[in-house]
């Protein structure tokens, strides 16, 4: 199982793989960050597609197909604003983490990317989101059948591949 789960540094919107997951808000019409960042590569047709799906609640999960991304599919969750913590800040992001995967595999999909969702705009504390993460993937993909081959944690940054390293090391 351990070996499913690695991280890497890099854009998300290059990733090679079935899906990528887009760390978005409540209106699914885009936005800025990683969310602005995936529209803008995989073109006007993802954007018509969201506007079908009428927007998506805090730490659930809509799917859309990729266009123009090299990934088939575009995994649309919607993380917590941080706000201290005491507002079912964990809770709701461990959601987006396994109702991500849920959908994943409903659709056949054998590897993933996820980014630092919430850790951007959405002010959640980095290290934390990240033990959370990798305790969520771990306890959700060693729980179930699940046909997965690969979930990669993308870090943007040299800090957040810092931060995931030590998740995972841990
Ligand atoms: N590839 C991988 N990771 C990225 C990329 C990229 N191309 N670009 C940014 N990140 P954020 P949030 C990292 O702010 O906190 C949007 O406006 C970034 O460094 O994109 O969930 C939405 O529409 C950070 O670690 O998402 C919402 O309104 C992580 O992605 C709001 O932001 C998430 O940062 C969501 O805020």
């Amino acid at each position: 199982m351990e070996d499913l789960l690695r991280c890497v540094q890099g854009d998300i919107t290059s990733m090679e793989v079935d899906a990528i997951v887009n760390a978005a808000n409540n209106s699914l019409l885009g936005g800025g960050g990683v969310d602005g960042a995936i529209h803008q590569a995989a073109g006007p047709g993802l954007l018509a597609a969201c506007r079908l799906l009428g927007g998506c609640p805090t730490g659930e999960a809509r799917l859309t197909d990729g266009y123009l991304l090299p990934a088939r599919y575009v995994i649309h969750t919607v993380g917590p604003v941080w706000q201290g913590g005491g507002e079912g800040e964990p809770e709701l992001l461990a959601a987006c983490y396994r109702n991500s995967l849920e959908l994943a595999v409903s659709r056949g999909v054998a590897s993933i990317a996820f980014p630092a969702i919430s850790c951007g705009v959405y002010g959640y504390p980095l290290e934390a989101a990240c033990i959370l993460a990798v305790g969520e993937l771990r306890a959700w993909l060693s729980g179930r059948p699940h046909g997965l081959r690969e979930v990669r944690l993308v870090a943007f940054d040299a800090r957040a591949l810092d931060a995931y390293r030590r998740a995972i090391e841990a």
